[in-house]
């Protein structure tokens, strides 16, 4: 039954239970149903399942724990206003299975520790906080006071507050994610990394330059209206799913869609609306008009190109051009310059297909770019973001309906967290709102991003990791040295709702805070609360779940943390967090007055969904950059150089995950059943290699300071992609990132590009699904002795 249970910890395929079918040609339709609703029923029950599904994006209802894609007005939502995905998201913290104090009675830390990032996820949720005392075989339960008084009294012992980081993860509410941070600077420290440190923070780098603002300008109305919608980098139909019914209403209205994209995704290629009958049963809509094959790292290139295309065809809107931008005779003259012999060579795309795509924009008044993770998580990451803005700007496309730029956040709230100042850079102009409003003067010192927080943990700089939701370890990059870096900590806590890598691989002492979930009903203080989010294009609203809490032990997120703080700060500059904690309008009444664009914030919010927050490109062609107005910038053509016999590698999520969190082994639309242990490889490259059709190799990624690292045990599947590229999953890839290789300007780290080689170990990869293989392997880690076979 169990199949997991056997194996070494994030193996999670076996070569025998593995299944590879060819890629499906469209998403969604029945089987999404049919899917979602098999994981619903299985943890949740009938009646749960539907109690809770028909509460999901409903205006009275909660907002989805999945990804940030906005809801409709609210006069046009559906009665089942969710996704596949978002159905699993919610299953996951819903379901009815419990990790209680028994459960860590019978499973020792050493025992969790061999365990699969699956099989810790499927236990079921946490009632209880527990904590691991040092040298301890077992979490214990501990009782709230007392878990706080540890965190604080040694929070208070710190020779320095900048030697605590305090992590969050963007499911965070704006609620506790505007405690955190106040309670972060009260405390004395701008050390407050997030995820979107290793997401989208290259897009928020590039746009806060280009074009005085880090987010992205259009609505949903936007969408629907354009006339032409470029995707690159994004796979909406697993990450992003009701994207694909904002798709399907821009194709009727007659709009084009240009897909760019190493892999031909499912849901770009046909989508079969579950909402509608015709969906269901019909043949679906087909979705993109033309698919660019770009080589991974190409789109940089791509973007001048066709930038270069436009300037030469003379397709350009000159009024906006000359009233709202700077810099765009230089930009026109390296565009003149450009390289087409690089361009060729860094997205392996045909002169034609470019020019192609280049006459959809020419034909179209109306452009929207959307992009995600292949866009952000590479070196050059923003400098790309910065082409898609040139190429924006040279027709206009912003400020003005049915155009504009739009980066696919990924966490429910990560955009507003970030609004809400969980930033390790906050503006100064953020600092003097809080100075003024609460009367303490934050720190000005810039903090630690999530990489540098890893090495500063490493290094023995800092001592205590707090994480606000998430799973850093196996989030992060570099997994062995994040790992080692966790290690050192004298005190790691998380405030999560499962279980996850982050509570086995702990520092001295280990706590775990289990919180409540947005489904569930909280009634901290006595009354009933909601909270508020933030999706992707700015609109903020209310939520409050309908579910009773998982346990009677859970606390608050925002309980948690003004419990925290006043065991940490006692009345240190006179902070309300009783009055926060037992009303969270009072939280929000703060907001209205410190976070810009939130004015009557509580009343705004009230609303049926809610309110948008300012934009000035989107709303006024008002641009607040340095020189105020949007900028043309110039960077070089990129070609990242892979030796011979490497493959450039990206991870990136199957259609059964929510980042670390793996709902199960399938990855329907790319043909994989019952693993993730697949490296998808081009069918010439596999020869090229010396290699077959289910080989099992291990991926050695190469660094610079000449080390190595291996992920061992992976089968090769063959995958129509462009040459000398390959595709595996993450989290169980992220120890062949390294940690010092990130994007130039954001510190994201390259997910997305890192040059690998495949490796028949000796034994032929069979033995690597046994437990002691696996783990030798892991922990000698470049140390192995496997002599590196050069395969072309
Ligand atoms: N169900 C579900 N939903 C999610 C998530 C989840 O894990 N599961 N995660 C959430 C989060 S936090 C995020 S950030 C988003 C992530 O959403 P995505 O960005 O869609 O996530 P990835 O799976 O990383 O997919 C990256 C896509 O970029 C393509 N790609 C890779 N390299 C390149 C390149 O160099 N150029 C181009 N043009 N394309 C490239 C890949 O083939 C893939 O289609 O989704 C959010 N929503
Ligand atoms: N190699 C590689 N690495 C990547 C990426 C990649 O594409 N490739 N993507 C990166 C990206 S885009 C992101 S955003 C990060 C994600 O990094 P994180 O946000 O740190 O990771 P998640 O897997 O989303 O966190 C899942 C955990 O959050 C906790 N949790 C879930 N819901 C709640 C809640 O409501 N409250 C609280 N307190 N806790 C909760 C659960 O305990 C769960 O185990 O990973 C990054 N890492
Ligand atoms: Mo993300």
């Amino acid at each position: 039954m169990d199949i997991m249970s056997r194996r070494a910890p994030r193996q999670d395929v076996n070569d025998d239970h593995l299944e590879v079918e060819a890629p499906k040609k469209s998403a969604a339709g029945v089987p999404a149903v049919a899917v979602a609703m098999k994981f619903a029923v299985e943890q949740m029950g009938v009646r749960r399942t539907a109690q809770t599904l028909l509460k999901l994006n409903q205006a009275d209802g909660f907002d989805c724990q999945g990804c940030a894609w906005p809801d409709p007005d609210p006069s046009h939502r559906h009665t089942a206003e969710f996704c596949e995905n978002g159905a699993k998201a919610v299953t996951e913290e819903a379901t009815l299975r419990r990790v209680d104090r028994g459960f860590f009675v019978e499973h020792s830390i050493e025992d969790l520790r061999d365990k699969t990032d699956y099989w810790l996820g499927q236990q079921g949720r946490i009632t209880e906080p527990m904590v691991l005392r040092a040298g301890a075989t077992h979490y214990q339960p501990i009782a709230w006071d007392q878990a706080f008084e540890l965190m604080g009294g040694l929070l208070n012992g710190l020779a320095s507050p900048d030697e605590a980081v305090f992590y969050t993860s963007g499911k965070v509410s704006n609620e506790a994610a505007f405690a955190y941070q106040l309670f972060a600077r009260a405390y004395g420290t701008n050390n407050l990394p997030d995820c979107s440190n290793m997401c989208h923070e290259s897009t928020s780098v590039a746009l806060a330059e280009a074009i005085g603002i880090g987010k992205g300008s259009v609505s949903l109305e936007d969408v629907h209206d354009a006339k032409l919608i470029v995707v690159a980098g994004q796979n909406p139909g697993t990450n992003h799913p009701r994207m694909l019914s904002a798709l399907e209403i821009a194709k009727q209205r007659g709009a084009k869609i240009i897909s760019v994209n190493p892999l031909r995704e499912a849901g770009l290629v046909r989508f079969k609306n579950p909402q509608k009958v015709r969906g269901l049963a019909g043949p679906g809509t087909a979705l993109a008009d033309l698919h660019l094959p770009v080589r991974i790292n190409g789109d940089l290139a791509l973007f001048q190109a066709i930038g270069a295309l436009l300037l030469e065809w003379d397709a350009l809107d000159h009024d906006f051009i000359a009233e709202h931008t700077h810099g765009f005779e230089e930009w026109a003259a390296a565009a003149r310059e450009l390289d087409w012999d690089a361009v060729r060579r860094a997205t392996g795309l045909e002169r034609r297909e470019i020019v192609a795509a280049a006459r959809l924009f020419q034909e179209s008044d109306a452009t929207v770019v959307c992009w995600a993770m292949g866009i952000t998580q590479h070196r050059n990451a923003v400098a790309t973001v910065k082409e898609i803005v040139n190429v924006v700007l040279l027709q206009g496309n912003i400020g003005k309906p049915g155009a504009g730029l739009c980066p696919v956040r990924g966490h429910s709230n990560v955009q507003g967290d970030r609004t809400m100042g969980i930033w390790e850079r906050a503006p100064e102009h953020f600092l003097d709102a809080l100075q003024k409003e609460f009367g303490f003067d934050p720190p000005r010192e810039h903090g630690l991003d999530t990489v540098k927080a890893i090495e500063a943990l490493r290094d023995g700089k800092a001592k205590i990791f707090i994480g606000m939701g998430g799973n850093f370890v196996s989030a992060a990059p570099d997994t062995e040295v994040t790992e080692q870096a966790m290690r050192n900590a004298d005190l790691t806590v998380h405030v999560s709702t499962k279980l996850n890598r982050s509570h086995v691989v702990t520092g001295r002492e280990a706590l775990i805070l289990p919180a409540m979930g947005r489904s569930e009903r909280d009634l901290t203080g006595g009354r009933l609360q909601r909270v508020t989010v933030e999706d992707s294009m700015s609109a903020v609203h209310a939520s409050h779940g309908p579910l009773k809490p998982a346990s009677p032990y859970l606390k608050s997120e925002v309980d948690i943390i003004c419990s925290l703080a006043i065991a940490t700060l006692g009345d240190r500059h006179g902070l309300p967090w009783e009055d926060f904690r037992s009303d969270y309008t009072e939280i929000r009444h703060r907001i209205a007055r410190v976070v810009p664009g939130c004015a009557a914030y509580d009343e705004k919010v009230s609303r049926p969904g809610g309110f948008v927050l300012p934009h000035p490109p989107r709303d006024s062609r008002t641009f607040d950059t340095e020189v105020g107005k949007a900028m043309f910038t110039v960077s070089p053509t990129d070609v990242l150089h892979v030796p011979e016999g490497r493959l450039l590698l990206q991870t990136m999520r199957s259609h059964d995950q929510f980042n670390t969190t793996i709902y199960g082994l399938d990855d329907r639309y790319r043909g994989i059943k019952n693993g993730r242990r697949v490296v998808f490889v081009h069918p010439e490259d596999i020869t090229a290699l010396g290699l077959a059709d289910g080989s099992i190799v291990d991926i050695v990624s190469e660094w610079s300071d000449g080390s190595e690292r291996n992920a061992p045990g992976f089968r090769v599947v063959p995958y129509d992609q462009p040459r000398g590229c390959a595709a595996a999953y993450y989290p169980e890839t992220n120890p062949l990132v390294p940690l010092d290789s990130t994007a130039i300007g954001s510190n994201c780290p390259t997910s997305k590009s890192v040059i690998i080689r495949l490796v028949v170990p000796p034994h032929g990869g069979k033995g690597v699904t046994e437990s002691s293989d696996a783990g030798a392997a892991r922990d000698s880690g470049s140390k192995r002795t496997v002599q590196p076979e050069h395969l072309s």
